[in-house]
């Protein structure tokens, strides 16, 4: 089989990547990147040399280019995205670029080429916020109600591949998943942000009243996710993709991170909340679980304990990149 996968160099494609070519070594990979802030080629060195797998340089909204990769191509896995809800913010043209003209590209392509399956990673923020120490979770017929510039461009792109489905006959699947963590994240990102901040004594900055809650997955529970849905999943189906079945905040998942690291409290800082914040999202993946006998491997505790030391033991990944452009980033968002 023979797969494209776009943002492949970013976080949860690499992590993918690497699990895929562990599990099916003898199917063959195209990786699309743009090698944008969040790409980084250093998180598949181990298998550069694998001559089922090829790293092409490009942009997802080059038609043309995306046209010729997608000939021969079994299975688009589209991962490539700008995927920080803060950036977002600051400057919301890339998502709407990346993430909908993008997706939009690589629809035509998949369709003219004749792809067998176009899977589409998503996220429950499409869905918006539940209510704080509600019972109410994201279900498949929860109403998109983004909030975000970047919840807005993802919801986006997902309507643009049902549309796809229904009006010519695509062969699509969707994943909404909750929050990942874990090796290769950007840290920009909130837990990675938090141990990397500790390994440098440096203060913790949370949002708001720091009680705002997200359902947290392990990348690799993710990862096996997606492989279940290309295996088993009905086309022109979505599946909902979860790794807690308890309400965690925020500043609970910093005082794990803080007791499990054995630093006290002192360098938590409460900072200026983000401008419409989601307060809570939980989901349920129940169905995924009776459909496709998945469900995820890790608690939270466990995984937590893993990423804190893969980024111990990987101080020089992320030091290169806090010393790089992230440093620009880092003090328009936090002074
Ligand atoms: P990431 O920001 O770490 O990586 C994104 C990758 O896409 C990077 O390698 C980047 O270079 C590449 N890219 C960006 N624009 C591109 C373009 N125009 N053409 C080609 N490549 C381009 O993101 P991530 O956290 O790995 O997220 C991957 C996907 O999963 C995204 O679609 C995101 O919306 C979704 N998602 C992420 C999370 C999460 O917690 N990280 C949760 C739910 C859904
Ligand atoms: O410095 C911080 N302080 C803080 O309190 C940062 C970066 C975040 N936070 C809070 C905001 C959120 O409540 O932590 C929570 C998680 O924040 P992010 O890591 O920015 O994630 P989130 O906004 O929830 O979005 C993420 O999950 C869904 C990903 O970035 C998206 O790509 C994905 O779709």
């Amino acid at each position: 089989m023979k797969l494209l996968v776009t943002g492949g160099a970013g976080f949860i494609g690499s992590n993918f990547i690497l699990y895929w070519l562990k599990q099916y070594p003898n199917d063959s990979i195209v990786n699309l990147d743009l090698l944008t802030y969040a790409g980084n080629l250093e998180n598949l060195i181990s298998v550069e040399n694998n001559p089922n797998y090829e790293f092409v340089h490009g942009d997802i909204c080059n038609s043309q280019l995306v046209n010729s990769l997608t000939r021969n191509i079994d299975i688009i896995v589209h991962f490539a995205a700008e995927s920080h809800v803060d950036r977002s913010i600051q400057n919301a043209s890339p998502f709407i670029q990346t993430n909908i003209v993008g997706t939009y590209t690589l629809l035509e392509a998949a369709l003219k080429n004749k792809v067998k399956r176009f899977h589409h990673i998503s996220t429950d923020e499409v869905f918006g916020a539940l209510e704080l120490n509600s019972q109410d979770k994201f279900h498949l017929d929860s109403p998109y109600n983004p909030h975000s510039p970047y919840s807005a461009s993802k919801a986006s792109s997902d309507h643009l591949v049902r549309a796809y489905g229904t009006t010519y006959n695509l062969p699509y699947t969707i994943s909404n998943c909750s929050n990942n963590f874990g090796p290769y994240q950007f840290p920009e990102k909130f837990i990675s942000l938090v141990i990397t901040n500790v390994l440098e004594n440096k203060y913790i900055p949370i949002y708001g009243d720091g009680l705002y809650v997200r359902d947290w997955l392990y990348v690799e529970d993710h990862c096996e996710a997606i492989d279940v849905i290309l295996h088993k999943g009905k086309v022109g189906s979505t599946y909902l993709v979860g790794g807690l079945t308890k309400d965690i905040s925020n500043i609970e998942v910093i005082y794990q991170i803080l007791d499990e690291m054995k630093k006290d409290k002192t360098l938590i800082h409460f900072v200026k909340d983000r401008p419409g914040h989601d307060r809570r999202y939980a989901i349920d993946w129940s169905q995924t679980t009776s459909e496709l006998e998945w469900k995820p491997k890790h608690s939270f505790a466990d995984a937590l304990q893993k990423t804190i030391l893969w980024y111990k033991n990987n101080q020089e990944w992320w030091k290169r990149i806090k010393t790089g452009a992230y440093l620009n980033y880092y003090k328009q968002q936090y002074g």
